[in-house]
């Protein structure tokens, strides 16, 4: 078994020192979130860490990892930034051998969201778009947000997503879509 800073030095050999920078402040980010929130503190901490250990892997071996573990295929019909959440899922099992299905879950969804999100899964998706070192139009508001309603602050930051893809013209993964309207669903 990896300790928590073996794993540490594990995930920040993946990554250019920038996105290490952002691992950590999702950590940070997710914690607290986890405190406010009434979710147990190291799952946070552990989901955060390894939630974009594959973000640099080449797209080539993500695709690959998807098709040889018959993983979700229909990432593969998307933008390629979808993958590396569910072969960041597949790596913290199969090579860190992270057993919390609730932590591989939040590691999994934390790009596309889902429906029916847990706790874990909302802190993670969260914490990814509110991390100290995120700079984007209406962060802060998300961050204000995120001091009242884990679901009002996610509503507000996949919207922010889905706008930016559409400006962009790129197709939305449709569970994002599903996503949003479920979290809309809990709050009203
Ligand atoms: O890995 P990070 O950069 O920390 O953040 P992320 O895992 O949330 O990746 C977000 C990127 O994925 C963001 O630039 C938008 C892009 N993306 C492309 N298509 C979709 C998408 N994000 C969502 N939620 N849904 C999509 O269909
Ligand atoms: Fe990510
Ligand atoms: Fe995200
Ligand atoms: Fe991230």
């Amino acid at each position: 078994d990896f300790t928590r800073e073996e794993l540490m030095t594990a995930v920040s050999g993946q990554m250019p020192e920038r996105r290490w920078g952002h691992t950590l402040g999702v950590m940070e980010s997710a914690v607290a979130l986890a405190h406010r929130y009434g979710e147990e503190p190291e799952r946070a901490d552990l989901a955060a860490l390894l939630h974009d250990v594959a973000k640099y892997w080449p797209i080539d071996q993500q695709e690959s990892v998807i098709r040889d573990n018959q993983l979700n295929m229909e990432l593969l019909d998307y933008d390629r930034q979808l993958l590396h959440a569910e072969v960041g899922a597949f790596v913290a099992k199969e090579r860190y051998g992270i057993e919390d299905s609730g932590v591989l879950d939040a590691i999994r969804y934390h790009t596309s969201g889902r429906i029916g999100m847990t706790k874990l899964d909302k802190i993670i998706c969260l914490a990814d778009y509110i991390e100290p070192g995120r700079d984007f139009p209406g962060v802060e508001r998300i961050r204000e947000l995120a001091k009242q309603s884990l679901e009002e602050a996610l509503v507000a930051a996949l919207d922010s997503t889905i706008s930016f893809l559409i400006e962009k013209r790129k197709r939305i993964f449709p569970m994002t879509v599903l996503a949003r309207n479920d979290l809309i669903r809990q709050i009203s």
